[in-house]
């Protein structure tokens, strides 16, 4: 499990701002109202508690105080119980907390302790980085139905399946060879009962078949995984990988528009994903 450090956060508060409104530029939606399309549901007055969990590798700096940015900064209430872990909880429930946003090593979970929805990061990441794709509007954007996806592990595969919803091709690629194989295969079974929509358009990437992309989601922990070769002038990568997958140079040499952040974005796709339906 990849762990955010202090240092993936010191930009956060401008990256969460400019992402917002690339997304707003590229969607028509504000992130915000993004989400709330995914998730046909509506913010009311919820209060939302942000525990910190000590358990594992501990507490991580600034990974609180993120959290309660970007509550505020779409305008919800929300606050950091002055006690972590197990006392935490019963502080936010004590406060009359309606959701609570808390993570250890291995999950990071929303709960709605009203309505007992319960949201997952690295389900909800995967999912709105591939909305951020599928709603794009620009002209090129708009044409075409096919997306790279490079990374397929628990942030990766629910992009992928967002993908495949919309109704697009993709070319999946992992390092770890079995794990491609295991998807291909996957979706090539679903050729019959209930899921022939996804059977067959998920094909494994080739790098030197040359195939360009205007539409590519990268989610790996690792540096320079999106081949030069794959890529279009204007091309859009929507990343929630850290470090970012596309060198600076390449990006420049091919005006790349890159949607990345390093946790703002995932966490406000989990909050709708709990809040009440419209
Ligand atoms: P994971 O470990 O479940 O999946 C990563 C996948 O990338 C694996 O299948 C692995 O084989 C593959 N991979 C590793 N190196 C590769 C390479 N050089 N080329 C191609 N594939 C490679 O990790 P998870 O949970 O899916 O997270 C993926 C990335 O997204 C991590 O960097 C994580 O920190 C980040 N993340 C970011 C969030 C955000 O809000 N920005 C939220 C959650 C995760
Ligand atoms: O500060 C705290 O409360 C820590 N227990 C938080 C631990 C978060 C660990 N998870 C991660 O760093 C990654 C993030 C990208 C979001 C999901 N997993
Ligand atoms: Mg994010």
């Amino acid at each position: 499990m990849a762990l955010l450090t202090p240092d993936d956060l010191k930009n956060m508060t401008d990256d969460l701002v400019e992402n917002d409104t690339l997304i707003h530029k590229l969607t028509g939606f504000s992130l915000d109202r993004l989400c709330s399309e995914i998730y046909k549901t509506e913010k009311k007055k919820e209060k939302i508690a942000i525990i910190p969990v000590t358990a594992g590798c501990g507490i991580i700096g600034r990974f609180s105080e993120s959290l309660l940015f970007t509550v505020k900064h779409f305008g919800m209430d929300g606050f950091i119980t002055k006690n972590t872990d197990v006392a935490g909880f019963y502080e936010a429930v004590m406060s009359d907390a309606d959701i609570v946003l808390m993570a250890d090593d291995l999950a990071f979970i929303a709960y709605n302790l009203k309505n007992k929805k319960i949201a997952h990061n690295q389900i909800c990441t995967g999912r709105v980085y591939a909305e951020i794709l599928c709603r794009s509007k620009t002209p090129d954007l708009v044409a075409e139905k096919k997306a790279l996806v490079i990374g397929l592990g628990k942030v990766g595969t629910p992009a992928l399946e967002t993908l495949l919803k919309y109704g697009y091709d993709v070319s999946a690629f992992d390092a770890d060879e079995k794990r491609v194989n295991d998807v291909i295969s996957y979706y090539s079974k679903l050729n019959t009962g209930p899921h022939t929509d996804l059977a067959g358009r998920v094909k494994k990437y080739d790098k030197n078949a040359g195939e360009k992309f205007y539409k590519i989601l990268e989610a790996t922990p690792a540096l320079d995984t999106v081949p030069e070769n794959c890529l279009k002038n204007g091309s859009l990568l929507s990343t929630p990988g850290i470090p970012c997958g596309l060198s600076k140079k390449l990006q420049e040499k091919y005006n790349v528009m890159i949607v990345q952040e390093p946790l703002g974005i995932g966490t406000l796709s989990m909050l709708y994903a709990v809040f009440d339906e419209k």
